[in-house]
């Protein structure tokens, strides 16, 4: 994945924790990158290994760990000068979520190399949405919800997800979003 993703893990373990711990993480990790860069290319493994490893030195399951690099990615690019994208693609989460493979195309012309992965959205009452994920990667469900999770709040908006079924049935995780009128 684009170092972009390696950095917003980065960013998070330092926010919280500090330098040191993040320099004991990439150490456990085998991953000795002086410094990612935003715009190349690493392979997947350099993600999945800087995530377990911090899973292992933070005590924390892995899915809690991914959930929060989803939740961070949407204020980590923000912050980085790509906040003017999320505005293009909704005003507010339930259309910014139907426009989720809109968003990857347009930003897939810059990032040639990025495999998207791709959403298919259904009304299921009305204040929720059924959301299909599908992604050539696998495990990363936990991290869609903290995605999801960090957009309702850039948005103002409350939101419950729950995780309905993983890709083992079907190929696509399914998630059911539950959509509030922030309080
Ligand atoms: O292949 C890749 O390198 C890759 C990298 C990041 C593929 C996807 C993504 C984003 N994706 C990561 C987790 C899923 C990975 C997978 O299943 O393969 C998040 C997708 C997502 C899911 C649910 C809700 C919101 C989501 O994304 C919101 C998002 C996605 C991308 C950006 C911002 C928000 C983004 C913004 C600016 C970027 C790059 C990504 O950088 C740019 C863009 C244009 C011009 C210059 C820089």
């Amino acid at each position: 994945m684009y170092g972009l993703v390696n950095k917003a893990v980065e960013d998070l373990v330092c926010a919280h924790y500090g330098e040191p711990t993040w320099a004991q993480i990439q150490a456990r990790a085998g991953v000795q990158t002086p410094g990612f860069v935003s715009m190349e290319s690493y392979p997947d493994e350099v993600t999945y290994k800087l995530v377990a490893a911090a899973s292992e030195v933070l005590g924390a399951p892995a899915a809690a760990v991914l959930e929060a690099v989803g939740e961070h990615w949407i204020l980590f690019t923000a912050r980085h000068g790509y906040g003017e994208l999320l505005p293009m693609f909704g005003a507010t989460l339930r259309e910014f979520v139907a426009n989720l493979d809109n968003m990857h195309a347009r930003v897939g012309l810059t990032f040639a190399r990025m495999r998207p992965p791709s959403f298919v959205v259904r009304e299921a009452g009305p204040q929720a949405l059924e959301l299909e994920y599908h992604s050539s990667r696998e495990g990363l469900a936990p991290m869609v919800v903290g995605l999801l999770k960090g957009l309702a709040r850039t948005f103002a908006e409350d939101i419950a997800v729950e995780h309905v079924h993983g890709r083992e049935r079907g190929g696509f995780d399914l998630f059911r979003l539950e959509l509030q009128p922030a309080a």
